[in-house]
């Protein structure tokens, strides 16, 4: 591949380092407000913020740009009921037993289980596939690069813009998840990697009173 062209940065703007404690902490305010919720209201929400969401989560970055993702957004009512079926299925062998007992041990405390419900209440499932190659018009492959680095990072970025709008979302990774690609119809070479579920909590959801952990726990300067 030839060099690219390289240009000065176009948008960064320095700021004063108290104009920095103050946004990273109004920040960081914001994020500690951030709850996973299993319970979702069925109030639409404008397409466009969820449009704007992924627009965020794609400016993530990544192994050589090649920007290896691909999300599909599900709204219709048909298919959010297919999906969540097959993953009640694999769900229910998941907690019946094809989990360790210690996975189930670890789960417990969250009080989750087989039934999915939020999977045809919530108003979107944002579905997000890793592509572990890029496949050209000729039908050749060239391999993609810290796929799943990227996949994650972009996906993080995805809950934290889904958060900065206003809306809750829970991370469902139902195991295995090859039923995604056959009821979205996406290639073999694509992974389904997470499904987002997105939209207003219901006005009922409880979340569990767990802690994170102290910043301490969490780092070292050196
Ligand atoms: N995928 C299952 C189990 C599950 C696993 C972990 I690790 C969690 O933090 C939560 C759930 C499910 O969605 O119930």
């Amino acid at each position: 591949m030839t060099k690219s062209r390289f240009i000065s940065l176009p948008d960064y703007v320095q700021i004063t380092e108290g104009e920095m404690e103050i946004r990273s902490e109004a920040f960081l305010k914001e994020l500690q407000g951030r709850r996973t919720v299993r319970e979702f209201s069925d109030r639409p929400v404008p397409k466009n913020v969820i449009q704007n969401c992924i627009s965020a989560a794609g400016t993530a970055p990544n192994g050589a740009n090649r920007q290896p993702w691909h999300f599909v957004v599900v709204g219709d009512q048909k298919i959010k009921r297919k999906i969540r079926i097959a993953a009640e299925e694999e769900e229910k062998a998941f907690y019946a037993g094809r989990a360790s007992d210690e996975w189930l041990e670890a789960l417990e405390h969250l009080g989750t289980n087989a039934e999915k419900s939020f999977l045809e209440e919530a108003p979107y499932l944002i579905v997000i596939f890793a592509e572990r190659f890029v496949v050209h018009e000729d039908g050749t492959k060239s391999k993609n690069y810290y796929v799943n680095e990227s996949v994650g990072i972009a996906t993080g970025m995805l809950i934290t813009a889904v958060h900065r709008a206003g809306l809750a979302s829970l991370t469902h990774t139902p195991s295995p998840m090859g039923f995604l690609n056959k009821i979205l119809d996406r290639p073999d070479h694509e992974r389904a990697f997470l499904v987002l579920v997105v939209g207003y909590p219901d006005v009922e959801a409880k979340v569990p009173d767990i802690k994170k952990k102290s910043f301490d726990e969490i780092a070292t300067f050196l």
